[in-house]
């Protein structure tokens, strides 16, 4: 038998954040390229859209009316999943049937007024915006809850309702599974190896180079080893910064600039709207970390889960041995982030003169 080769054998890579394990498949991904290639027709979405819930000065759900924004506009969810007089209670019965109640808000976050644009057709300096409303947010919400989860949902193939330029705010009284799988994550690693996981982990990254996508000044974008999306990246700051709130204007600036650059080589790699789930996490606001030094675990960084796998409509079902036993990839990370290097930093649609 062969020595083991990562670029050829079948294997396991292990996630530091969450303790999950992730199968990798190289072999399978030799095999010849089958997939479509056919190019998507430019999708002609209206500026203004008079059935959208969230055009400026359109009528929604519940009666409201948006004003008629020009900059990021921030409204309470017409059907919050949270909501902040949920009676306190909690119940544990035989420890089988246990129930804790929550409190908490459900936020949309409109991050520009044209119904048509999505994040890489957006200026740098209205994704600024929205890294500023991000901010605000945390500022607010975080006096009154442990969690603040900033995401965005998009495209309708990742069940996202509406193509608005759009992302959701929820805060919880409570740090939700993931956030606390990632907080203990963290915590045992500098308890065991004396350095910060992510600050360590981007560094090793950096000095390798094999998973980047993208960088910058201020920030690293990678494919991380563990990931389980065939295009999951992982955003991180090159300093060590454990909230977002904590990030320099020049750092917001940065931030703002890659993440343009990186979802302009997601919707250039199947030239379509490249969709995702994008989401934030930061150092929780429990009391217990209102000390910095408390919370030196923590380093801020944002996730990119894309469904696609070979084609602006193949998406990769996690389903079957992934439900039952563990996600599982064909192509290695390494051959993803040289994918999305190779893809070019102009928007398929401003090469096509579309923008
Ligand atoms: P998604 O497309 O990612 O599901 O987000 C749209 C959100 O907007 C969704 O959570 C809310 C939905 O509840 N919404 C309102 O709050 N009011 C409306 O009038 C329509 C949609």
């Amino acid at each position: 038998m062969s020595t083991f080769n990562v670029k050829e054998h079948p294997h396991r890579r292990y996630n530091p954040l969450t303790g999950d394990w992730v199968l990798v498949s190289p072999h399978r991904a030799a095999r010849p390229w089958l997939g479509q290639r056919e190019t998507p027709a430019l999708a002609q979405v209206p500026t203004y859209d008079a059935n959208c819930f969230l055009c400026p000065g359109n009528q929604r759900v519940n009666g409201d009316s948006n004003p008629r924004y020009q900059a990021p506009y921030v409204f309470t969810n017409d059907f919050a999943a949270l909501q902040p007089d949920s009676p306190a209670d909690s119940k544990n019965d035989d420890g089988l049937f246990v129930a804790a109640s929550v409190q908490g808000t459900s936020r949309v976050l409109c991050y520009s007024p044209d119904h048509s644009l999505t994040m890489p057709e957006l200026s740098v300096e209205q994704i600024q915006q929205v890294i500023g409303e991000w901010i605000n947010q945390y500022r607010e919400l975080s006096q009154h809850y442990q969690w603040v989860q900033i995401f965005e949902n998009k495209g309708v193939i990742n069940g996202c309702s509406n193509p608005h330029p759009h992302g959701q705010i929820w805060a919880s009284s409570a740090i939700p599974t993931l956030p606390a799988r990632t907080d203990a994550a963290l915590r045992q690693y500098l308890a065991q190896h004396g350095r910060n996981l992510l600050v360590h982990y981007a560094q090793r990254e950096l000095d390798d180079g094999a998973r980047t996508v993208l960088e910058n000044e201020h920030w690293l974008v990678v494919v991380p080893y563990w990931a389980c999306w065939p295009f999951e990246t992982l955003v991180l700051p090159k300093a060590h910064v454990t909230r977002m709130e904590a990030l320099s204007p020049q750092q917001q600036l940065a931030l703002a600039d890659i993440l343009k650059q990186l979802t302009i080589r997601y919707d250039n790699l199947f030239q379509c709207a490249f969709p995702y789930s994008m989401g934030w996490y930061g150092a929780p606001y429990t009391a217990d970390y209102a000390d910095a030094s408390a919370r030196c675990h923590w380093q801020l960084h944002g996730h990119f889960y894309p469904p696609l796998l070979r084609s602006a409509t193949i998406k990769k079902f996690m389903v079957g041995y992934e439900m039952m036993a563990e996600a599982q990839r064909d192509m290695t990370p390494e051959q993803a982030a040289e994918r999305l290097r190779q893809q070019s930093p102009i928007h398929y649609k401003a090469a096509k003169g579309g923008l």
